[in-house]
């Protein structure tokens, strides 16, 4: 697993927080991207693709720090990038197969390679490689072809390119020159995303991540002139940041890293939860990329669990796969997406288009809702009866999501009390997700 420096000095929170507060006010956003946004909230599901020449090595997306490779070597390694089994109809298939609403794939990671036709620079997967051929841009027209957005991961970090000077808290064993032009830098990413949002047609967004490398004042990283270039090339275009920090201004998603919202057990994510859409990112073994010895894949009940408690929380799974250098995905998550498809057939109903209920997360589970429809998710509790908090309006039906089953409800001023069919007692492996539908009367907002 990659080892990432720990590199945000404490004062750079407080003077981000006033700006933070700014960043969210909807009245400078444009109707179409807050309907962007609001279809985002809805879509809860993504799968997150790490691929590129570090694949090869089968050790993460790290290995060109991690092994400390210079840029020649890794230069040559890129040379032998030929994934001849890629596929974008079945990675696309895959996703539509998991549910999933929408992809995110890494169209360049921190190892600089870009993995897909640019006139920026030689070093990209057309011009370097064998394959000659733009995945991204196959990938984009199956995604358009079968109804999915596109998103691009884009790494403002770079161990490859000579103008990404004065380093950061990484890419020191690369032995490029001791020198640079920062702001040729930022060019050469302001003319690499005009690319990705002018040659791909309708793209989701942009999902940045590296800033913390150099974090402000370390590096100015012109943010609102790049940021109003995207929403400049595409108004419903979302950015989303993993910079780990409160949201800046131009900003529309917040996501978290290996962590639910507001949870920090990653030590590297931001506690403070913003107004924007939310997201979580999540590893479906411990590696992003490709690792040939990472077995340490979470079981579907689990990763069934960790969608359910990101919409409890208002939150959008972006689950990750890392395939592997000749194109195929591997078939440990493979088979992973598929049960999780499986589940969302039956139990999509109450997940999509739904927001956080009106009780807050408990060590039972959470709440989801979508108009006067509440869906108690019953994630871990050993008994029938359950005890809950006021709904704040009066249940008037209750039933199992799954098989209609009618559920026993005592209300008081203070709570309800569900009694759960007999037989349904724990949420097992065959059963990770207890669903209680309440129909309440309308609510008094
Ligand atoms: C970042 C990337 O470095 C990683 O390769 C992957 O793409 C992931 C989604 O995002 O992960 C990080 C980056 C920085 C820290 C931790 C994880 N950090 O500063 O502690």
């Amino acid at each position: 697993m990659m080892r990432a420096p720990r590199l945000l000095p404490l004062w750079l929170g407080a003077s981000l927080l006033s700006r933070g507060l700014a960043a969210q006010a909807t009245d400078s956003v444009p109707p179409e991207r807050l309907a962007a946004r609001q279809w985002y909230r809805d879509a809860k599901f993504g799968m997150f693709i790490h691929w590129g020449v570090y694949s090869l090595l089968g050790q993460g997306e790290w290995v060109m720090q991690n092994r400390e490779i210079p840029v020649g070597p890794y230069e040559w390694l890129a040379g032998t990038f030929n994934p001849i089994k890629f596929d974008a109809r079945e990675w696309v298939s895959v996703a539509k197969a998991a549910g999933v609403r929408y992809i995110t794939i890494t169209s360049r990671h921190h190892d600089g390679f870009s993995m897909f036709a640019t006139k920026a620079t030689r070093y990209n997967i057309v011009d370097w490689t064998p394959f000659k051929r733009d995945p991204l841009k196959e990938l984009a027209d199956e995604c358009h072809r079968q109804g999915l957005k596109l998103f691009f991961y884009y790494s403002q970090l770079d161990w490859h390119h000579p103008d990404y000077w004065p380093r950061g808290g990484t890419g020191h064993k690369t032995g490029r020159p001791e020198n640079g032009d920062w702001s040729r830098y930022l060019d050469f990413l302001d003319s690499q995303l005009t690319e990705l949002l002018t040659n791909y047609g309708p793209i989701g967004g942009i999902w940045f991540d590296g800033m913390w490398d150099k974090p402000s004042p370390d590096a100015d990283w012109r943010l609102p002139r790049t940021y109003a270039l995207i929403h400049r090339l595409q108004p419903a275009a979302l950015i989303v940041p993993n910079h780990h920090q409160a949201p800046l201004p131009g900003e529309d998603v917040q996501t978290f890293e290996q962590d639910l919202p507001g949870a920090n057990t990653a030590g590297f994510n931001t506690e403070e939860i913003g107004r924007l859409p939310l997201e979580t990112s999540l590893t479906m073994n411990d590696s992003w990329g490709f690792n040939i010895t990472d077995r340490r894949y979470k079981s579907v009940p689990e990763l069934i669990r960790y969608l359910v408690k990101a919409a409890g929380r208002d939150a959008n799974l972006l689950l990750n796969i890392g395939p592997r250098p000749d194109g195929t995905i591997p078939p440990e998550a493979e088979e992973r997406l598929r049960e999780l498809g499986r589940w969302l057939t039956t139990y999509g109903g109450s997940i999509y288009g739904t927001r956080r209920g009106p009780i807050s997360p408990r060590d039972w589970g959470v709440t989801t809702e979508r108009g006067d429809t509440v869906f108690v998710h019953v994630l871990d509790w050993p008994d029938r009866v359950l005890a809950l908090p006021t709904l704040g309006a009066r249940v008037v039906g209750a039933r199992m999501f799954a098989t209609g089953e009618r559920v026993e409800v005592k209300q008081s001023e203070t709570g309800v009390v569900l009694t759960l069919p007999a037989g349904r007692q724990t949420s097992g492996a065959e059963d990770p997700d207890r669903v209680v539908v309440l129909t309440v009367e309308a609510r008094r907002k």
